[in-house]
């Protein structure tokens, strides 16, 4: 081993694993050589009406990309999240809610959530909704958001889940674009002890479109909300008249489960559609094994269940595996840097799954907070959604960790559905900053910018993966060709993740962020062409060009680079303007840090604007512009550096 820190797995990580190293090697390389034999025996692990005769069965090839996975196979999502563990964990809790106000909370075990989820089922029913249809969630972090889900997938409707913190613009274009006739939503959210106008929201964003016929309001905060006559319903007055039994729909394995919208590089954010059977096996299997679950276990992921990790990792996943799993409808620093080490130790929670941006913030607040807190029952922390540096990941495992717990670095992607790069627990030893090693079929490949395969371990590139997976994304909801066209054709015959990485002559991945136009701002993935086009929106701009630039919390900071119209003057107070208006257009995720207005952006003579540059000016590295020799304008440059925000 090599390269700095190396955590060899604990003697304890070890004795407890499901797959130990030797394991983890063979069954990797069945995994490639045989994936339909492999991926049978996997299947297993999921209850179907009907078992599939016929696995893998997909393409790369472009332009004719085609991916199916136990295309035979019939089974029921929710029917394996909660029927089938009625028998032997009925009692057994499945939900653990904890609100964002100290001291309350709530559960349900895996027969209340039945009961529940056949109950909204019903509802859903009564309102008009089929299998196939669309359905848009906007809730908060409760109970009940996790329910919807599952009644949808119970009937067989698509859910397309929304985050809680996007604006009445953003429900709009996914309504839209999903062509979804209801919504489900709350009277408002909690977070950080402050409340979010989730109703309101909907309303807004309905004054924009048409074809949406019926709201659903779940009671969350009780604070009075307009309801809307023929097309608003309580969901506590309507689950009050129907039955408590539904039987859940059998589903083709290739039946759409649910659209997740997620930015790109281009355009408006893509609906990343997956479907029923890969994704449960996939999500199930690297939920075990990447956090190595065990029955009894308190598992805990701060996700949203509005990003795809509270997807997989807070609902199907671990109650595909009948795990207890715990949703926190707070945020990391309220009522202040201790909560979540005060919820681990009030739940005793075994395993803490958290992004990269809340352990800078924490480890930012000072080491105090995690020190006071013992927290015994923790043994392993995962963490997700960006690269995370060796500092924060050090800090981690010995503030938050003490020194005993294992760390799981977990690289995936919306559109992979579950984990692609994480070491297995007890058997790959980690090394700070790096996702380790492949899991079962992930064909990772380092591939230079012009496409050569990298054959020699030690290698630096774009990372591509070679086929294909059961949870990967099977297209684009509504257009198969832009899936094509984004992921398959700048690599001929690989999936394109986007993603710029490292293979370390051990062979472990070092994923070093965005190679494309996405920054990851505190873990959330917004497209620089989104922000743009919300500030050129705005009466008074003319041009603007976004980049990222390195952020001490957030991972990347949202630099903007504005061109006013004639005449108008770019002072403080229109920078305050336009930060709203963004935020406005997009949500507070996309609030711009630092604004420059330029009279000129720098452009190649046919027009094309250098980013490169952008990204160094706002990098404060305006040393080493590289060439600027195709320049129009070579002006412009020194312009932008005698004005940069970042010092
Ligand atoms: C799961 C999720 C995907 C992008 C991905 C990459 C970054 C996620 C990471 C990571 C380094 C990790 N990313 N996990 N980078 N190490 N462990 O976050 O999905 O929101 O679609 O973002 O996030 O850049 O391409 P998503």
């Amino acid at each position: 081993m090599s390269e700095q820190l190396v955590f060899q797995p604990s003697a304890a990580a070890i004795a407890r694993t499901h797959v130990t190293k030797t394991q983890y090697e063979s069954m990797y390389a069945r995994s490639v050589s045989d994936p339909n034999g492999f991926w049978a025996e996997q299947a297993k692990r999921l209850d179907w009406v009907q078992f599939p005769t016929k696995i893998k069965n997909t393409s790369f090839a472009y332009p004719d990309v085609s991916i199916k996975w136990f295309e035979d196979g019939v089974l029921n999502v929710s029917y394996n999240c909660l029927d089938r563990h009625l028998e032997t964990r009925g009692d057994q809790t499945a939900i653990v809610w904890e609100g964002d106000t100290p001291g309350t909370d709530g559960k349900a075990t895996y027969r209340e959530l039945h009961d529940r989820v056949c109950r909204f089922a019903n509802v859903l029913k009564a309102n008009g909704v089929k299998k196939g249809d669309r359905v848009t969630i906007y809730m908060p972090m409760v109970i009940d958001t996790a329910v919807a889900m599952l009644a949808c997938t119970r009937i067989g409707a698509v859910h397309s889940v929304i985050f809680g913190g996007f604006s009445p613009d953003s429900i709009a274009g996914r309504v839209i674009d999903c062509g979804s006739k209801i919504i489900l939503t709350a009277d408002e959210g909690r977070r950080g002890g402050k409340t979010i106008a989730l109703k309101k929201n909907v309303d807004e964003a309905l004054a924009k479109t048409e074809g949406v016929e019926k709201v659903i309001v779940v009671k969350v905060t009780g604070n009075p909300v307009n309801m809307v006559e023929g097309r608003d319903i309580w969901y506590h007055d309507a689950v009050a008249t129907v039955d408590a039994d539904c039987p859940p729909e059998p589903m083709n394995a290739e039946d759409p489960l649910f659209i997740l919208y997620t930015s790109g590089s281009t355009g408006k954010p893509k609906g990343v559609l997956h479907t029923t059977g890969g994704y449960l096996v996939y999500g199930s299997l690297t939920h075990q094994l990447s956090f190595d679950y065990r029955n009894g276990e308190v598992y805990w992921c701060t996700a949203d269940v509005g990003w795809i990790t509270g997807h997989t990792y807070i609902v199907y996943g671990p109650l595909a595996n009948g795990a207890t799993t715990l949703m926190f409808e707070g945020v990391p620093t309220y009522p202040d840097a201790s909560r979540f080490w005060q919820v681990v130790e009030k739940h005793n929670v075994n395993i803490f799954h958290t992004a990269p941006t809340a352990i800078r913030s924490l480890m930012g607040a000072g080491s105090e907070y995690a020190d006071k807190y013992p927290m015994p029952s923790l043994r392993l922390l995962g963490t997700v959604g960006e690269p995370i540096n060796p500092e924060a990941w050090t800090w981690y495992r010995t503030h938050v960790g003490k020194d005993r717990c294992e760390i799981v670095d977990c690289w995936w992607q919306t559109e992979t559905g579950g984990h692609m790069i994480a070491p297995f627990p007890g058997a790959i030893a980690t090394k700070p900053g790096s996702a380790t090693v492949p899991f079962f079929g992930v064909q990772p490949v380092v591939l230079s910018p012009e496409g050569r395969i990298q054959e020699q371990t030690k290698a630096e590139g774009v990372l591509a993966i070679k086929d294909s997976w059961p949870g990967q994304m099977r297209s684009i909801y509504g257009d198969h060709q832009r899936f094509v066209e984004t992921y398959f054709t700048q690599y001929k015959g690989y999936y394109f993740t986007g993603d710029g990485c490292r293979r370390d002559e051990d062979g472990y991945y070092w994923i070093t962020g965005r190679v494309d136009d996405v920054l990851n701002v505190s873990g959330h993935r917004l497209g620089t062409a989104e922000v743009e086009s919300a500030l050129v929106s705005h009466p008074k701009v003319s041009e603007a060009a976004v980049v990222g630039y390195p952020h001490d919390l957030k991972g990347q900071g949202i630099y903007c680079y504005v061109t006013l119209m004639a005449g108008e003057a770019g002072d403080d107070a229109l920078k305050a303007e336009l930060r709203t208006w963004v935020r406005k257009e997009i949500g507070p995720i996309a609030t711009p840090d630092l604004i420059q207005f330029a009279p000129g952006l720098p452009k190649t003579r046919s027009g094309k604007i250098m980013r490169r540059i952008l990204r160094k000016v706002a990098e404060n590295d305006f040393g080493t512009l590289g060439d600027t020799s195709t320049l129009a304008d070579p002006a412009v440059v020194n312009d932008l550096i005698e004005n940069r925000q970042n010092r």
